[in-house]
């Protein structure tokens, strides 16, 4: 059986408002490239919500199903039963990761954490895994500065068996460098959803 930081290698997070096409085509064609896991975020200008985005949710859900493939929801603690998640991401500002515990006792849980204050105020224990970013610049998040591939190298010295993914920016060039600098995988939007070739990106990531 795979161990979460395998499952955790590539990482690819989307939600409608990143997709010039159809997000169950862009999913499926992922997928058959090698990700290993998958989130749903539908947030920013043009998401969807209600009843449109548990729809879509379920769709790229069952996709993810059928191919084995880790699904989960970003932020909102009220999508993961409707959409039957595996696990939930939350950020410093959403739900607390301990209320998130409480409530998910056997979900996976991931958190962002973009330096050590965030990591000094986080129940590190309670995670299953922690999202290090933005480790490039990235147009996806544009009021965050980028922390660079050293905060991976701090985060896995501190912790040497916490599964760790680096997120903002990733692409065919750098993503090696995250790798090596520590992490177990990592995540990405626009490498795949602007992708000219979805099979090409994915492999080099
Ligand atoms: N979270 P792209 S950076 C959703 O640093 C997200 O926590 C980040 O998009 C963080 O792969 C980011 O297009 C955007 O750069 C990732």
């Amino acid at each position: 059986m795979e161990t979460l930081q395998q499952k955790l290698r590539k990482y690819f997070i989307m939600g409608s408002q990143d997709c010039n096409r159809d997000p169950e085509k862009i999913l499926t064609e992922a997928i058959e490239a090698g990700i290993t896991a998958f989130q749903y975020r539908e947030k920013g200008a043009n998401a969807l919500t209600g009843k449109q985005q548990i729809e879509l949710g379920k769709r790229l859900r069952d996709i993810c199903y059928e191919h084995d493939i880790v699904f989960i929801v970003n932020d909102d603690v009220n999508l993961v039963e409707p959409l039957q998640a595996d696990g939930i991401h939350v950020g410093q500002s959403d739900t607390p990761v301990e209320k998130v515990r409480e409530r998910f006792p056997n979900k996976w849980i991931g958190l962002s954490v973009s330096n050590i204050e965030e990591v000094n105020r986080s129940p590190i224990d309670l995670v299953d895994y922690v999202g290090a970013g933005p480790i490039f610049e990235t147009p996806t998040k544009p009021d965050k500065k980028p922390v660079g591939v050293e905060w991976i190298k701090t985060l896995r010295k501190q912790f040497p068996h916490l599964p760790i993914v680096g997120i903002g920016g990733m692409n065919t060039t750098n993503a090696a460098s995250v790798i090596d600098a520590g992490a177990d995988g990592v995540s990405f939007i626009s490498a795949v959803t602007k992708a000219k070739n979805i099979q090409q990106a994915v492999a080099g990531l």
